[in-house]
């Protein structure tokens, strides 16, 4: 990461046959460069900023490769605050190619996130901004779009900068105690220094449990749906796709390879799991399928675990799952429209999911039959169904920081009670304030920047 502005090009649009096609030029100079296959050459030179002209690309020996659409941004006012050309030419892949060829005679091609590294350098965007530009490009969900977006504008970055803000107040006060500890001044308020950092600490704990939700938002909401054979789950798992993705049939043990699908509800991303039926077998195919249930129920954030209600199961039957699987578990009724009339109706609406018993009545058939579940799965994560008001940190690395942000800051406020010292606290408060400033990008290494980008897609 030299931060030099040689230009550099890439095509920005994604490669095959589209309507039209876009290359941008980036960096000191490009102008220029492009100017050197642009007729009229001397239009698009003088162009103001943000104007678009029209012309030929041209190539090296002269011949005309298509009419294009120059788009000029000068510096500092494009994207990545350089000198900037978008060459808008017709959508055929290898046009485009044949265009960037030539332009790759004067420019360099751009690396993986490179147009974005470059506003970073420039301070058009932070690096919690810059990231996200990357994530509303992978969104897989609305949410998961809008938590991006909030990033983009900046408004998670204004929420760790106050934190930021009042960790550096609090620590000024500690330095001031320990510079003139021997003068005659008079000594800072402890009570008021406790409450700063006890409220910090509460903003940055909450920024922390928040972005855990983040996380489903951003990666999707991985479910499991497991339970004995013939319980239902390839036609839960159709129903949920609305179309035959699973093969379904009245025989125990028809589901052996899991099968793994994405789907959208109401705007969160979840990524469903058909897998085998848990029993004992002495089948080595089926229990390798078994084998696999177990594992992505280990790996899910939620098990759907289904009994049908004709299964005549009886409570010793109740499966023995490990605590840390059950904690994950919603407990499901299914094929509740095979319930008889009196069973069917009562204390269904107030079942919960929260144990075998109380297990919410579905049924893949049943026109509505999935609406309570749909409820439950968002209300166990705590999703908003409505718009998300509130920027979230959803990205892991942010996530990684702001952990060791509310460590540092417990252990100030713990040498605070115990009156070890200011000297301490002010320790664990530099702490504090250099994670943040880590997922702000106000102290960074090239090496962390490296990594970041290059999870980019080229012409970002
Ligand atoms: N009435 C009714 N029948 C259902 C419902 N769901 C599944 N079935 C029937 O139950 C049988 C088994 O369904 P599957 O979806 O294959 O069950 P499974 O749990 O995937 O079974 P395995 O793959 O063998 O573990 C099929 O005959 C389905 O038509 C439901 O909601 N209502
Ligand atoms: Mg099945």
């Amino acid at each position: 990461m030299d931060g030099t502005s040689e230009p550099i090009c890439a095509l920005i649009t994604p490669p095959g046959c589209a309507a039209i096609n876009v290359l941008r030029v980036s960096g000191t100079g490009s102008l220029g460069c492009v100017a050197q296959f642009f007729r009229p050459r001397s239009k698009l030179l003088k162009c103001p900023s943000h104007s678009v002209v029209r012309g030929a690309f041209h190539d090296r020996e002269g011949h005309p490769l298509d009419s294009v659409l120059c788009t000029v941004f000068r510096a500092p006012r494009s994207y990545t605050g350089e000198d900037c050309v978008e060459i808008s030419c017709h959508g055929n892949p290898r046009l485009a190619s044949r265009i960037l060829a030539n332009l790759l005679t004067e420019a360099r091609m751009a690396r993986p996130g490179e147009f974005t590294l470059r506003a970073l350098l420039n301070g058009k965007l932070d690096l919690t901004q810059a990231e996200a530009v990357n994530d509303l490009i992978n969104a897989t969900g609305s949410k998961a779009e809008s938590a991006a977006l909030m990033q983009v504008r900046g408004l998670l970055s204004a929420q760790l900068r106050a934190l930021l803000d009042s960790i550096v107040e609090a620590r000024l006060r500690c330095e001031l105690a320990i510079d003139f500890a021997d003068q005659d001044l008079p000594p800072i308020d402890q009570q008021d220094l406790d409450a700063r950092v006890s409220l910090a600490l509460e903003q940055a704990r909450s920024l922390h449990s928040e972005g855990s939700r983040g996380r489903l938002i951003r990666e999707g909401i991985r479910v499991c749906l497991a339970g004995p054979p013939n319980s239902g789950k390839s036609s839960l798992f159709n129903a949920f796709l609305q179309y035959n993705r699973a093969i379904v049939t009245p025989h125990p043990g028809t589901t052996r390879d899991y099968l793994e699908e994405t789907i959208s509800l109401q705007g969160y991303t979840l990524v469903l799991y058909d897998t085998a039926g848990l029993r004992s077998s002495s089948d080595a195919i089926e229990l390798e399928g078994i084998e696999r249930s177990q594992q992505l129920m280990r790996n899910a954030d939620l098990v759907l675990y289904l009994n049908a209600v004709d299964s005549h199961s009886s409570a010793s039957d109740e499966p023995a799952l490990p605590e840390d699987l059950r904690a994950k578990t919603l407990w499901l009724a299914s094929k509740c429209d095979l319930m008889s009339g009196e069973d069917a109706g009562g204390d269904r609406a107030s079942r919960d999911g929260s144990s075998p018993r109380n297990g919410i009545s579905v049924s893949a058939l049943a026109a509505g039959g999935l609406e309570a579940l749909y409820a439950a799965i968002l209300r166990r994560f705590d999703l908003p169904s409505d718009d998300l008001e509130r920027p979230l940190v959803t990205n892991a690395r942010h996530l990684a920081a702001l952990e060791r942000c509310i460590s540092a800051l417990s252990s100030a406020l713990r040498s605070l009670c115990d009156s070890a010292g200011y000297e301490f606290t002010a320790f664990d408060l530099h702490a504090a304030s250099k994670a943040l400033e880590e997922i702000l990008g106000i102290v960074t290494t090239d090496d962390l920047l490296e990594r970041i980008f290059s999870g980019f897609c080229i012409g970002k």
